[in-house]
């Protein structure tokens, strides 16, 4: 996946910060009907079940927040990048604290991208008036939907439209980098997400996508088989992550790889001569995180303890899902945090009749 370099995007994120810090106050007048009463019908483009989470992303002074509210939103994160507009979004709303389960509006200074995990799941994530401010729109929309439970939502709105987002892109592209993208643009972003495109409304003075996280993460092609001989990685699997991975031969799978985008997948894995079909969590790529990540790479985390090593032996699996995109992390803890919740959802998924029928696939059965 595209991702902007670390300090290309600590700057913009300054710039971000800066700017809207000096306009902030600005953003505390009243807006006109018209805006609210679309902000209103943003904040009702999805379902929202009671006890809702809802995390709004470049909240600012937290223009949408009682519209969420009045939508049904127990609980909204507001998250910004400016320091001045989260104090006054603060100021407008019961102090609450940035942590708790206390329902009411919270406030967060910082990158929604960055958003610890704990804050998180949300039932829907709002991006509203600011998509086009993001410096990589692929990888924001990526994290933020990973703090999205599965059936949850995703927004996209503005409330002036995208020739509005137009203008501002040509006056400051240091601000705003992007435009709000066509339908087109959004299927081809969304292709490696684990999101569908419910609708899109690209009016001439508005705009407004629903996106929905899948209940099943299926994978549209499933299921893809593939299997080989095991072969040794970077050792690091078991010694450093705790997450064993048998790594498959990835030359030898080159033809079944290329329809398949970089991610996290998962399924049913048999080892030939062992009893049992057992869960799997797989990741096709070229591991970002660390330095030595280039060459392709397929590797398979299977559920169950063998008791023993398998090199050179024949694995299978099985793939029926896809849970999201390879990303880079800051940090090797915070990978091995992700893994364990790639973990967790594969394991729940996999109890899914539509997913736990792939397990009595012949192919495992090596006949
Ligand atoms: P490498 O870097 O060589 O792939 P890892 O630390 O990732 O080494 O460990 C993977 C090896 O551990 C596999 O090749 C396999 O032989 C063994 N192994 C044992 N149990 C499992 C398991 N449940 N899932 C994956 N590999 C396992
Ligand atoms: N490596 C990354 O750099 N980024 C990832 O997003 C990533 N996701 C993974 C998900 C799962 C479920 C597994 C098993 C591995 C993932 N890896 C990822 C690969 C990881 O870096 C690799 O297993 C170790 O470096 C050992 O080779
Ligand atoms: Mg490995």
């Amino acid at each position: 996946m595209s991702t902007a370099p670390p300090d290309a995007q600590a700057d913009h994120n300054q710039r971000q910060a800066a700017h809207f810090d000096t306009h902030a106050d600005k953003f505390m007048g009243p807006l006109t009907a018209d805006v609210e009463a679309r902000l209103a019908s943003f904040a009702k483009a999805c379902p929202l079940p009671p006890g809702a989470r809802v995390l709004d992303v470049g909240t600012g002074t937290g223009a949408l927040v009682p519209h969420l509210q009045a939508a049904g939103a127990a609980y909204v994160l507001g998250v910004d990048l400016s320091p001045r507009m989260v104090e006054l979004a603060r100021s407008r709303f019961p102090d609450l604290g940035s942590a708790g389960n206390t329902h009411g509006a919270r406030f967060w200074c910082g990158d929604a991208a960055a958003l610890p995990s704990f804050q998180g799941p949300f039932q829907a994530a709002f991006f509203n008036g600011m998509f086009g401010n993001l410096l990589d729109q692929h990888d924001t929309l990526a994290r933020v939907t990973l703090m999205v439970a599965h059936g949850g939502h995703v927004i996209i709105s503005h409330p002036l439209g995208r020739d509005y987002v137009d203008q501002l892109k040509a006056a400051a592209p240091e601000i705003v980098p992007h435009t709000l993208p066509t339908e087109s643009e959004l299927r081809a972003m969304c292709a490696d997400l684990p999101l569908k495109l419910l609708s899109i409304d690209d009016g001439s003075n508005h705009y407004l996508a629903v996106l929905q996280v899948p209940s099943l993460y299926a994978l549209a092609r499933a299921p893809v088989r593939m299997g080989g001989n095991v072969v040794t990685g970077f050792g690091r699997g078991s010694a450093k992550m705790g997450v064993p991975t048998a790594n498959l031969p990835p030359d030898e799978l080159a033809a079944t790889l290329s329809g398949l985008s970089r991610g996290v997948y998962f399924g049913w894995a048999a080892l030939k001569g062992e009893p049992g079909v057992h869960k799997m969590v797989m990741n096709i790529g070229k591991r970002p995180t660390f330095a030595d990540g280039a060459g392709d790479t397929v590797e398979v985390h299977v559920m169950h303890d063998f008791g023993r090593q398998f090199y050179g032996e024949e694995l299978r699996v099985v793939v029926v899902g896809f849970i999201r995109p390879e990303m880079r992390f800051a940090n090797i803890g915070a990978l091995v945090d992700r893994i364990r919740a790639d973990v967790g959802i594969s394991r729940n998924m996999l109890d899914a009749p539509q997913m736990a029928s792939a397990a009595s696939d012949p192919y495992l059965a090596f006949k």
